[in-house]
């Protein structure tokens, strides 16, 4: 199945924290990383009294189940040492299952693709840099997202 997986980070030295996220998907089991797109800056979205996040998108191939691959996820945030805070708050490493193949998944615990996917920038162009031609289960071409998201001050840093 074809994968991509967000991730995001903007305390505890946010570019480590993605890079090391990025280690961690490389061990899952029967899974490859296909692509990783560039490292992004963005501001907050969100309470704005936190530091601008690092984002990136990596695309994974993989034979792990929707829901075994979430649980997978959020034991790499637990090693990362995700602590829940406040509401849309800072966050050491956030890593969201964004689109799995062309299906769409509404239970109590995961939503794919992810519900915010179109109205992040920090999202919708790390995807569009990995590959264009994606197209979002129930929302279309990432092309036609991409034209009505504004960057909202995202910027792409010049090394990975
Ligand atoms: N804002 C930005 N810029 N990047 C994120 O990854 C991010 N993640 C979040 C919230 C708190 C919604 N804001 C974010 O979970």
């Amino acid at each position: 199945m074809r994968v991509f997986i967000g991730i995001g980070s903007n305390v505890d030295n946010p570019e480590g924290q993605v890079n090391a996220a990025q280690q961690a998907l490389r061990i899952l089991p029967k899974t490859h990383v296909i692509a990783s797109s560039s490292m992004y800056k963005s501001p907050p979205m969100g309470p704005q009294d936190q530091p601008d996040y690092i984002n990136a998108v990596t695309e994974l191939e993989t034979l792990l189940t929707p829901h075994y691959l979430l649980d997978c996820l959020q034991q790499i945030e637990q090693q990362q040492g995700r602590v829940r805070g406040r509401h849309w708050g800072e966050r050491t490493i956030d890593l969201d299952l964004l689109l799995y193949d062309d299906e769409l998944i509404a239970d109590a615990r995961l939503k794919v693709p992810h519900p915010g996917i179109g109205e992040r920038a920090f999202v919708v162009y790390p995807l569009a840099e990995i590959d264009a031609d994606i197209s979002i289960p129930g929302k279309g071409l990432l092309i036609n997202l991409l034209a009505d998201c504004p960057r909202n001050g995202l910027e792409r840093l010049e090394s990975k």
